[in-house]
Formats: C-alpha cells, structure tokens, sequence
C-alpha cells in the first residue's frame, strides 16, 4: 500500500498538464482504477484484515484525490502566470507620438502679408504662372532688346518649329498679374498679387522658383507719400515692433519712375536680428510710382491715374523674420530643416528673443 502511495504521489507531482493528471485520476481512484481494485479486494479478507486495510485505503484514495486537485490548482497557477508574463505591459513607457502636420512657412508668411494688406484696402489679386511676353515684359516697360529680359535669367516654354505664335514664359516676377487687374477693373484699383515666380538661378539665396508679393494702388493723388506710409506699416506689423525707420535709396527699374529701393533700420548682435533699432540698414523691397507707360499698357490713362507699386521677395522675409540662413531650406524637402525652425509642428513661432542670423 506504501508502495502504491508514493507510486502515484510521484507520478502526481511529475504531471506536466491536466491531460496527464486526468489519466493518473483514472489509473489509480477511477472505477477500474488500481485502488478500486485493491477495494474490490476488501470483500476476499478477514474481518480482522478488512479492518485495518479499508481505512487505509479510504484514506489512500482521498489522499490521491487532494494530491490530483491541488496539483490541478498549482498548474493552472503555473499557466496563469506564465499568460501574464507574456502579456506583460509597461504602462510606464512614454506613448508612441504621432508627428503632426503644419502649414508650410512660405503658405504662412503668406496669409500673414495679405492679412496686413487687406487691414489697409488691397484685395488679392491671382493670374497665370505661365503668361505671354507682352504681360511678363513689354507691358512692363521692358522691350525685346531691353537688359532687364536678360537679367532675368527667363524660362522660355518650349515652341515646335513654324508655331509662330508669340513667346510664353514662366512669369519672372507677379506684375503681369497687375497688368491684367488693371486691364479687367481699371482705376482706382487697390491690390497685391502674391505668387510663385521663376528665374533660372539657382545658390544659397536663389532658388528657380521663388514668390513674390506685389503691390499697386493707382487713384487720383497717390504719391510716394502714400507709399511710404503703407510699407511703414506693413513693416511694422510683419515683424511686429512699434516703430522702424525706413530709408528709400534712389533706383530704377523700367516699370517705376521714380523708384527706390527700400531698406530697414535693424541691428545684428549677436547674430541675431532686430527689426526697428540700432544703425544698420537690411532691403527688403523695390518700389516706386508706376510708369505712365505702364498704366497705358494695361488700358488705364496716366493723365488721370496715378499711383505706386512694390515688390519684395517672400522667402526671403520669411527668412529673416523665423531665422532661416538658407533659401533651400523651404525646398529641399528635409523635414528636419523645417522642424528645426518651428513649422513642423503646429507651434507657430514669434520674433520674442529675436531672430538668428
Ligand atoms: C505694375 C507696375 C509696377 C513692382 C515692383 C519692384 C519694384 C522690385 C523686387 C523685389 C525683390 C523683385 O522679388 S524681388 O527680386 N521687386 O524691386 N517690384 S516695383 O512694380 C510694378 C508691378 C506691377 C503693373
């Protein structure tokens, strides 16, 4: 009997599963089970031997019957334990983040500029990137043999041989644009067209495609007076100081007379750019009081009308406000560059602790 306990106590804690402890339950306390057998057996015995061995056989059988169910429990424990190893889970780590999108600087120097504009009554006016060389340069008061076509470094669009119609252009510059505003709604007429433009230039502060934001206002009695009040305030409410200097260098450029360059008092210590204060002067733009050929080209009488026009290079003051150093950084495609300068995210950056150079 001593034998058959500790046969099946060893087998018991041997069982690797249920299916295993279900077929010992079977082999030893089932009803052909090794111990019924041996119960079986009572009925063959003396009163005196029956005595001692139906006890000890009970006591058998209930003892193999605690060992099936508490090792039973402890597998069942062993796989629980081992489900939750494997699916154990670091509620601690940080969360997986997800980049977001962001407006890209050009898009958003852009809403800035024509958001100050329209404060002071200019619409915005659109017109085709590939136009003909009478709106991109002849109305403009720049002829064939003119220097400035040269300058310009233009993309011509390709013409099949014998097709005899007049050159198209990538537009070098948004004016056309103007030409055909005036064209459409005459004087008085209050707009900026901002864009992308092209010219066949390509380094650190020139790249093939660039935009532009011009403006034109002609009426009655606008001078340069009118001029230079509206680009003091669209200098101060793009780099958002209370107060600037601007300087207006004589220039000139075939669709203004007069003209002039326009610069921004500012200062650089430190690397680091500040609009509005210290000695030093940075341009941004060209400008001037329309030609009066020019107005004529576009159908509006220069006896009668008059007014300004700038220009300025988006990117680039895109740059010198949010502290890009290279143009190519809004082209390249690297995200990092972008990223690097805030507009990677939907944080949108401001001029406190100024610019860097
Ligand atoms: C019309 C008449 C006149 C627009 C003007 C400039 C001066 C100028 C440059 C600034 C930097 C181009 O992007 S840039 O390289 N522009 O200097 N632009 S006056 O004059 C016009 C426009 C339209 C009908």
């Amino acid at each position: 009997m001593e034998d058959l306990r500790k046969k099946y106590l060893d087998l018991i804690g041997g069982a690797s599963d249920e299916g295993a402890l279900e077929s010992l339950r079977v082999q030893a306390v089932g009803k052909k089970g090794e111990i019924s057998l041996k119960m079986r057996e009572l009925g063959k015995m003396s009163p005196e031997e029956r005595q001692t061995a139906g006890p000890a056989l009970n006591a058998l059988k209930d003892e193999i019957n605690s060992a099936l169910a508490a090792k039973k429990a402890a597998l069942a424990d062993a796989a629980l334990d081992e489900r939750l190893r494997g699916e154990w889970l670091d509620v601690t780590l940080p969360g997986r983040m997800r980049r977001a999108g962001s407006i890209h600087p050009i898009s958003q120097v852009t809403e800035e500029v024509t958001a100050i504009f329209a404060d002071m009554g200019f619409a915005v006016a659109e017109g085709p990137q590939i136009d003909s060389d009478w709106y991109n340069f002849d109305a403009l008061n720049i002829p064939g043999h003119h220097p400035a076509r040269a300058e310009m470094d233009t993309f011509y669009m390709h013409r099949a041989e014998g097709d005899n119609r007049p050159p198209h252009v990538l537009r070098t510059h948004t004016s056309p644009v103007q030409i055909r505003s005036m064209e459409k709604q005459g004087a008085p007429i209050r707009v900026i067209a901002p864009g992308r433009v092209y010219r066949a230039d390509y380094d650190q502060t020139h790249t093939p495609m660039f935009h532009q934001v011009e403006g034109l206002a002609i009426d009655r009695d606008i001078s340069m007076a009118n001029l230079k009040w509206v680009l003091e305030e669209f200098v101060k409410a793009y780099f958002e100081v209370d107060d600037v200097t601007l300087r207006f260098r004589a220039s000139h450029f075939p669709f203004t007379e007069p003209s002039a360059e326009v610069d921004i008092q500012c200062s650089w210590e430190g690397g680091v750019l500040r609009v509005g204060e210290g000695d030093d002067w940075l341009e941004i733009l060209g400008s001037g009081m329309v030609h009066p050929k020019v107005l004529e080209n576009a159908g509006v009488d220069p006896t009668q009308w008059q007014g300004f026009a700038f220009g300025m290079g988006i990117d680039r003051i895109a740059m010198l406000k949010y502290g890009i150093p290279d143009l190519r950084a809004f082209f390249d495609s690297d995200l990092r560059w972008l990223r690097h300068y805030g507009f990677a995210s939907l944080d949108v950056p401001t001029l406190h602790g100024g610019l860097s150079r």
